[in-house]
């Protein structure tokens, strides 16, 4: 299994190295224009860094004088600022003027150790010191400015490829040294959910980077708001069933959901081996397996017992687990719910809630589908699911393939009283709250939780920043 693994990485390396050896070539001529606004001497140590190899293979023997030459005259990094949304950094102030809005996301990788389900934890690698990482959101058309710092301390570089942009991956999604940082900026062009991660140290290790937990989303709201919502029901009218069609609004409670899987060793560390046979230790949502389950107080409110467990899984019981202990979601009926499902892992994501029927699926501000079972979402792929929970239930989103189920992608979501509480408002939310990890930031046209409480792979420095920015 170890010579495998050492064979593929070799692989990878010379795949890559050759690829974007041939992509350097045939962009020589055309990318002079836009070569001038970066520094020669960054894009040599970039170049000389990365991909050492390939210009020596090429053109050895060279000096460096010559090598400088060649990188100046601009052939051999493909970026093309305008026609890929790319925005020089130190020209964001022009594009303000013109009216647009720069949001700002910024990163800080961090190695920790975080928990898994059965009380252990696992070599964790962060942005932010949580996983998923934080959220970034903004309107199509919206500058992003992220910036990716690592911390000296930090034992090994880090990138940040972001699926939301159109930009060159070299050097944008490049590694960043420990002790360094790194920005670029770029025009959200694309409603949707989008993936973002670290892309490992120039492509390697990308899968340990991923898999470990270095990956987030950005949301990218239409630019004139989301559709409303139509359903489709029957009734009785005159003694004859007619369509019942139902429009809700554009306006929904949302949620954020991002599927990935754990590979790990005994003691917690990444196993490539098992990546490659596809062997997961464990299925996560939003970093936890099974973190969106009822707890002990929830058993107690609803049983009378803490220890009688309402569902058939939970790990996360005691409230001495501070920001790890279950917390599942909580909706009211007949409301329009939107859930931004990404899929950043390794394994196929068939989405389905066990009990409702998908009412809409959205990807690139388009219909993909209304009235589905499962919508399937590929390894890197995100999806905008809008439904409405008919009837007070217990209702479970899933990744519909059984490994995942009892692996951990299982989330329960509970409609309406369905407990016969008799809590005041729409849904237990408006007592209990729902978790501050399954919820993105606000939006176009979103509504606004009732009540949210700390839930999250966070480590606790950065649960008291969640909280702090929450006011909890
Ligand atoms: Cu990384």
């Amino acid at each position: 299994m170890l010579k495998h693994n050492i064979l593929s990485i070799a692989a990878v390396a010379i795949m890559s190295t050759s690829l974007f050896g041939a992509t350097f070539a045939s962009a020589q001529t055309s990318a002079s224009a836009y070569f001038q606004n970066i520094p020669s001497d960054d894009l040599v140590s970039y170049w000389s860094e990365t991909n050492e190899n390939w210009i020596n293979q090429k053109y050895k023997p060279v000096d460096d004088g010559m090598k400088s030459s060649i990188i100046k005259m601009g052939g051999l990094v493909p970026t093309f600022p305008g026609a890929f949304a790319q925005i020089p950094v130190d020209k964001i102030a022009d594009y303000v003027a013109e009216g647009r809005t720069v949001v700002e996301m910024n990163l800080v990788a961090q190695s920790v150790d975080l928990p898994i389900m059965g009380g252990k934890t696992y070599k964790a690698m962060t942005f932010n010191g949580q996983v998923p990482g934080p959220t970034v959101r903004v309107t199509q058309g919206d500058i992003i400015r992220m910036t990716l710092t690592v911390p000296s301390d930090e034992p090994t570089p880090h990138s940040n490829d972001m699926h939301a942009s159109q930009i060159s991956a070299v050097p944008n999604f490049g590694a960043v040294m420990p002790g360094e940082s790194k920005t670029y900026a770029y025009i959200a062009e694309v409603p949707g959910t989008f993936k973002y991660h670290c892309a490992g140290v120039n492509v390697a290790a990308m899968d340990q980077h991923v898999l470990q937990g270095m990956y987030g989303i950005a949301i990218v709201d239409p630019l004139k708001g989301y559709k409303p919502l139509l359903v489709e029901k029957t009734k009785a009218e005159d003694g004859q069933i007619v369509r019942d069609r139902q429009i809700y609004s554009a306006d929904a409670l949302e949620f954020q959901l991002q599927y990935n899987q754990l590979y790990l060793t005994e003691d917690g560390a990444y196993d490539q081996g098992a990546m490659f046979e596809h062997h997961q230790a464990q299925h996560v949502v939003n970093g936890m397996a099974f973190g969106y389950t009822p707890n002990a107080d929830i058993n107690e409110l609803v049983t009378g017992d803490s220890k009688k467990n309402l569902f058939v899984a939970q790990p996360w019981n005691s409230p001495d687990l501070k920001q790890y202990q279950g917390k599942p979601l909580f909706v009211p009926t007949g409301e329009h719910i939107r859930f931004f499902v990404e899929n950043p892992g390794n394994e196929p994501l068939y989405w389905h809630v066990v009990g409702e029927i998908i009412d809409r699926v959205v990807q690139g501000n388009r219909v993909q589908a209304q009235g589905v079972e499962t919508w399937l979402i590929g390894g890197s792929q995100g999806a905008i699911i809008d439904m409405v929970f008919d009837e007070p239930g217990v209702y479970v989103p899933v990744n519909h393939d059984y490994a995942a189920i009892f692996g951990g992608a299982a989330t329960v979501v509970v409609a309406g009283d369905f407990f016969g509480l008799g809590i005041d408002g729409d849904s237990y939310a408006d007592v209990l709250g729902n978790p501050s990890d399954a919820i993105p930031p606000m939006g176009k046209n979103s509504i606004e939780h009732p009540k949210v409480n700390l839930h999250g792979l966070y480590t606790d420095e950065r649960a008291a920043e969640v909280a702090e920015e929450l006011g909890l």
